[in-house]
């Protein structure tokens, strides 16, 4: 076991989009003692309001873009890690128009690890479990650390990019770096342009869902407060130059999840809409998370899939002022994809 890591002061990137202001939240709650430096470009998905709360002694925010090597370099120095959640992270968006993705995931990345080689800074990458594709659905496999990279679509193509270049800056550089591969996330501040938010924040509109294909994909599903804990766990004590699998065994398929919903919500289970297919559409995740557990000890602890929905509908029911002003977009996108 390597020595722990204690960062006084960590640069967040992506800290006011979903996982990053989540990531945020976490730390002021469970280490108060660190100072957070959020370096998000504010996009369509970033909100200052997801951490608007919290911005004053120990959390600041910087808007800028990672691809800015000025930038960069004014803010990385006095700090002792990086932590990097920036990606455009959504599959449909990368299917319509990839450019923003090769340059925010593959040359912002790039940017970012020359910036960190430059200041001798520990870094973290957070990335996901579609770089390594899909499994049939027959499959008794499980994804590890050492299965191959086999990306589907452009989003998952260009976070492998951004994987291989880290490994890349490890091993030749020595950067101080290490990977998480996380599996799907829910939970509070996810923009409504994804699965389980689009289909809660549609029955609160008195939409209908929409189901892709034939609804048989599976998602491995994980609350984005187990995969905080998991990053920092990561950061402070995993091995230098390792990748790290996250997951919390929540395979469910798409029309179970879905069914769940309407079934929380009140509603018929049938009410929904089938719509065409995504193209390229992988057909099953599935973490082994094993050597997290063994070598950091992490355990989820939000593994009850049904009760952390039901928290998370609660809170788009009480949030309407966070999502309503993104809906109306979000949904006049969809129409013009047919999805
Ligand atoms: P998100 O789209 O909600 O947030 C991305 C954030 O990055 C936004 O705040 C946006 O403003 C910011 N950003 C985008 N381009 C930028 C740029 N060029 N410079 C600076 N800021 C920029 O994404 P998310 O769902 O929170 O995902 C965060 C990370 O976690 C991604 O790297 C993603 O691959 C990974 N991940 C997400 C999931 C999931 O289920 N959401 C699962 C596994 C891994
Ligand atoms: O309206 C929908 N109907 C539907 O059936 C939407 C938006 C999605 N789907 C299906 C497609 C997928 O099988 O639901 C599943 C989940 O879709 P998304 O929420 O778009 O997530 P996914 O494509 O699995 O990718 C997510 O998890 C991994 C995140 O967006 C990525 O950033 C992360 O890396």
């Amino acid at each position: 076991m390597p020595e722990a890591f204690f960062p006084e002061r960590i640069v967040v990137t992506g800290g006011c989009g979903f996982v990053g202001s989540n990531f945020v939240r976490w730390v002021v709650r469970e280490h108060p003692e660190v100072g957070v430096t959020v370096l998000d470009k504010l996009t369509y998905v970033g909100n200052r309001e997801n951490i608007a709360d919290l911005l004053g002694r120990r959390v600041e925010l910087l808007v800028g873009d990672i691809c800015d090597e000025e930038l960069l370099d004014r803010v990385i120095p006095c700090h002792d890690a990086v932590v990097h959640f920036v990606a455009e992270s959504h599959n449909d968006r990368s299917i319509a128009d990839p450019d923003p993705f090769v340059q925010t995931n593959a040359v912002g990345t790039y940017r970012l690890l020359e910036a960190c080689r430059r200041h001798d800074v520990r870094l973290h990458h957070v990335s996901t479990d579609e770089v390594y594709g899909d499994l049939a659905l027959d499959d008794p496999a499980r994804i590890t650390e050492e299965s191959p990279y086999r990306p589907s679509s452009p989003y998952a193509s260009t976070k492998a990019s951004s994987d291989m270049l880290v490994r890349a800056w490890s091993r030749t550089y020595g950067l101080r770096a290490t990977i998480s591969n996380c599996s799907n996330n829910y939970g509070p501040y996810q923009h409504v342009e994804k699965f389980i938010l689009r289909q809660v924040t549609n029955v609160l509109c008195g939409r209908r869902p929409r189901l892709y294909g034939d609804g048989r994909n599976v998602r491995d599903w994980i609350h984005v407060d187990d995969h905080s804990s998991a990053v920092w766990e990561i950061l402070t004590r995993g091995r230098l130059g390792e990748t790290y699998l996250i997951g919390a065994n929540g395979e469910r398929d798409n029309v179970t999840v879905l069914r769940d919903i309407l079934r929380a919500m009140g509603r018929p289970e049938d009410d929904f809409d089938w719509v065409r297919d995504r193209p390229g559409h992988d057909r099953r995740y599935a973490i082994d998370a094993s050597k997290l557990r063994r070598e950091l000890g992490w355990e989820p602890r939000h593994a009850d899939f049904a009760k952390g929905l039901a928290a998370t509908i609660e809170w788009y029911r009480r949030n309407e002022a966070w999502w309503r002003p993104a809906k109306e977009a979000t949904e006049a996108r969809y129409a013009e994809l047919g999805l």
